[in-house]
């Protein structure tokens, strides 16, 4: 490898918990300090996949469960050449939601086991830190009235966080619970050293694989 490489660092959350603002603090905490770094998200609503899962969520289209299951995967597959690349250059990558949003939502639907759910997405890279955010749902609604897209009830979301509490117990995810309820510098500072120690790890590890 020419230069060390970055890390792939995730945050996990129920809505409300404060990824997306925390996701932007910490890549912009990073550039300060002169370490590359860029933010992504999942969903990626701008590719051809990313519009039909938009459509999806914002209600404008109906798509059977398995098949929408399959596109948010898709939608992370496409852009691993991307992911991977810019690792390599040596950019540590801040994403907003990875393959364990894509297992807690799905699962959390009738009929649907987390086996099934996480199969799609085995051999993902393997993200060196996932940061899930703990909110209960009395201080996420406490924020304020959950928008209009699809899921977003306070039942529907109690039953998520009970499967990210399932996929938290595998140890082979470097997992960290974050206390959300904190106010957002205290949170970012928690989350900046986190993610220092991962990049610093991460510089002499190979990338691995998600769940294999
Ligand atoms: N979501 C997100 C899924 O159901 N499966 C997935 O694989 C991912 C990545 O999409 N309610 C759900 C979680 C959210 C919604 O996310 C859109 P956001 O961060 O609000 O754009």
């Amino acid at each position: 490898m020419a230069c060390k490489r970055g890390a792939l660092i995730v945050l996990e959350g129920v809505d409300k918990a404060g990824k997306t603002t925390q996701c932007k603090k910490l890549v912009q905490a990073l550039q300060q300090s002169g370490r590359p770094a860029e933010m992504m998200r999942f969903p990626d609503r701008t590719t051809t996949i990313g519009q039909l899962i938009s459509a999806y969520l914002e209600k404008k289209s109906d798509l059977e469960d398995h098949t929408v299951h399959l596109l948010f995967s898709a939608n992370r597959w496409e852009l691993v050449p991307l992911i991977k690349k810019k690792l390599e250059q040596g950019t540590t990558l801040v994403i907003d939601r990875y393959a364990f949003s894509g297992v807690a939502f799905t699962s959390a639907k009738p009929g649907f086991c987390l086996d099934w759910c996480m199969k799609p997405d085995v051999g993902l890279p393997k993200p060196d830190l996932v940061m899930f955010l703990q909110l209960s749902p009395a201080e996420a609604a406490l924020r304020g009235q959950f928008g209009e897209e699809r899921y977003e009830t306070s039942v529907f979301q109690k039953a998520v966080q009970q499967k990210f509490e399932q996929l938290m117990k595998d140890p082979s995810v470097n997992w960290r619970v974050i206390d959300a309820s904190q106010s957002v510098e205290d949170v970012h500072e928690n989350i900046r050293t986190q993610s220092l120690n991962a990049i610093n790890t991460a510089e002499n590890q190979q990338l691995g694989e998600l769940w294999k």
